[in-house]
């Protein structure tokens, strides 16, 4: 390992000159792979290096080199991209990834097997699209989370511009994206370049925003660093409650980590958004941990510090004080799935996407399908934090010529799935996952299918249940606020967790650890014949197991063995 391979992240930054570093000399040196200092720099342009897991082992036995490939990741703000746009990441995961799309769980775009020869057209040709990838990873501001839901009228309109107002404001300005991968251009002197938010060593870790609507946690808005709650009033936002220190990562083997919801912090009014935001940021940039990625996520700077040192931050950086937070109440979780009016003649159709992956398999041709609908209706798209795909402004005539195409390739509509399909998720894992300890994505249709059969066999399949699998403990999938979070633990091997609520609001607690994949149905089962004995009215099952206690279904589980 050499000496430059050594640097810390916040060295690579530092001496990057704004996120150039040696990306361009390093995407002609003939190897199929990049320096760990670029492959940090990288993130920030929207990408991982990666390489296929499944062949690691067979190709470290022949004594080849790893089967490197990158992971593509856009940032479209609150899901929206054109029909056009669509069609382009359709064609370029065919021409240069590995023939799917991947929604993922924050309203993007993923390809994956991207050899770094074709990086730069693919980077290109998604530009020419109006999509950008800087922002996609890295220690900035993520791609931003709004409903995607293609309300009309005054309220959405103005939640649509405030979120383009706070992309502008936290967007990195270098021009070393532009350089690198579009016009070579060079900025005369990258060490001058402004950037005004983040400086040369941006922020400590990963930032994550939601704009979420009041009533409808739809997108999961206590797991962000700084959620954004609208308030209406009559057709028009009256103002937001912002909450404080979302986060789901942990680690297995350091037991001062952990996820944490958010926090109410204040109210504020429209006009002070994108200020308050701004501020909020430059605290957690100024404050964050910056010598140990562990604990450099907002959540821990929260905790360390405490809330009151916050506030008190924040109004000396606004000059004004703050207005106590109102209080929230949740009815519902909506995924916008099925078939929904949009305005006047249009309607717009959520179709379930299992675990947000787009791919032609024997008995189901997704990709083409989507592809052959897109072509001939031309919809805006909206991307959904549950990996799901809104189709919007379709024609009120067309409704049934569009069910039937989809049909004719297998595709299932939301009405064709079990309750526990339609709430469930999965991160991608293996074998494109570098970080993972288990399978996820490729195993929760089998899981899937037997939980449905115990359901189905206790009488419980009408129950709203929200399942959630990772293959580690970074919680991707945001499993920490499910029902029931199912988290990689060893090969094979998953801790359960029960108890959260179905709207997102509450963080689940560890019931089991160490569970083999194929005893995972068997574990639920029993509690779920407790749940069915014993619940109270119409109580659902994650406020079941939490009113009951994880020690108290622990201690039944015993007396059971
Ligand atoms: Fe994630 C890292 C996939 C949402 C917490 N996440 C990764 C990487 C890039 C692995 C890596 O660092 O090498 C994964 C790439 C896998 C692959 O092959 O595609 C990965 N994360 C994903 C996606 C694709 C999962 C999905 O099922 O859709 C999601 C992409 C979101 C996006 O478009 O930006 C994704 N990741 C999340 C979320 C959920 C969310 O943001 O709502 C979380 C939990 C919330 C949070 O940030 O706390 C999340 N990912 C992590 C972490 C743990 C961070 C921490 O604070 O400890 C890591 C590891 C890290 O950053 O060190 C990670
Ligand atoms: Fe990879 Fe872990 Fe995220 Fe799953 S939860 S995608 S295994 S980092």
């Amino acid at each position: 390992m050499s000496d430059r391979m050594r640097l810390t992240v916040e060295e690579i930054k530092k001496h990057s000159r704004h996120l150039r570093g040696s990306i361009v000399e390093e995407l002609v040196n003939g190897k199929t792979y990049f320096t760990e200092e670029s492959i940090q720099l990288l993130k920030f342009h929207g990408m991982y290096q990666q390489d296929d897991r499944d062949l690691r082992q067979q190709l470290k036995k022949d004594g080849k080199e790893k089967a490197y490939s990158m992971m593509i990741r856009a940032r479209i703000p609150g899901g929206v991209l054109t029909s056009n746009a669509y069609l382009t990441f359709d064609r370029l995961s065919e021409q240069y990834g590995n023939n799917t799309l991947r929604i993922t769980t924050r309203q993007t775009f993923q390809i994956h097997g991207i050899l770094k020869t074709d990086v730069e057209q693919t980077i290109r040709s998604l530009h020419d699209t109006m999509v950008t990838t800087l922002g996609g990873c890295g220690d900035q501001v993520r791609n931003i989370l709004l409903c995607p839901a293609p309300h009309e009228g005054l309220f959405y309109e103005q939640l649509r511009t405030q979120l383009e107002l706070l992309v502008d404001e936290l967007s990195a300005k270098t021009a070393a994206y532009h350089e690198i991968w579009l016009d070579g251009e060079k900025v005369a002197s990258s060490q001058e370049e402004e950037e005004p938010l983040y400086g040369q060593t941006y922020l400590p870790r990963k930032f994550k925003l939601a704009i979420a609507v009041e009533q409808d946690n739809c997108l999961d808005v206590y797991a962000n660093d700084l959620g954004i709650v609208a308030h209406r009033e009559g057709d028009a936002v009256s103002g937001y409650t912002l909450l404080v220190g979302g986060g789901m990562g942990r680690n297995h083997t350091k037991k001062d980590t952990y996820p944490r919801v958010a926090t109410p912090l204040c109210f504020i009014l429209p006009d002070d958004l994108v200020e308050t935001v701004v501020a909020i940021v430059s605290i957690q940039r100024d404050y964050g941990n910056r010598s140990d990625r562990q604990h450099s996520r907002f959540k821990y700077l929260l905790d360390e510090r405490g809330l009151p040192w916050f506030s008190q931050e924040l109004q000396k950086i606004l000059g004004r004080s703050l207005t106590p937070a109102r209080d929230l109440t949740w009815s519902q979780t909506t995924d916008h799935l099925g078939w929904h009016k949009q305005g006047e003649n249009t309607w717009f159709l959520g179709l379930p996407i299992q675990n947000g992956r787009i791919r032609d398999t024997d008995s189901l041709q997704l990709k083409t399908a989507l592809r052959r609908v897109v072509e001939r209706f031309s919809p805006e798209i909206h991307l959904t934090t549950s990996q799901n795909m809104l189709l919007c402004h379709l024609r009120e005539d067309d409704k049934p010529f569009i069910e039937s195409m989809l049909r004719e390739h297998g595709v299932q509509l939301v009405e064709d799935l079990s309750l526990i399909e339609r709430y469930a998720m999965a991160c991608p894992a293996l074998p494109t996952c570098g970080l993972a300890i288990t399978e996820s994505e490729r195993v929760m249709p089998t899981f899937l299918t037997n939980l449905s059969q115990i359901l189905i066999e206790l009488g419980l399949e009408n129950e709203e249940i929200t399942v959630r699998m990772t293959g580690c403990p970074n919680g991707c999938a945001r499993p920490y606020v499910s029902d029931i979070g199912l988290v990689g633990r060893a090969p094979d091997k998953y801790d359960v967790y029960l108890g959260g609520d179905f709207y997102g609001t509450r963080l689940n607690d560890l019931y089991a650890e160490l569970v083999t994949f194929s005893a995972l149905p068997f574990v639920l089962r029993d509690i779920l014949l407790d749940f069915k004995h014993n619940r109270i009215g119409n109580e659902r099952f994650g406020t079941y197991c939490h009113r009951i206690s994880i020690e108290e279904l622990k201690m039944r589980a015993h007396s059971r063995e």
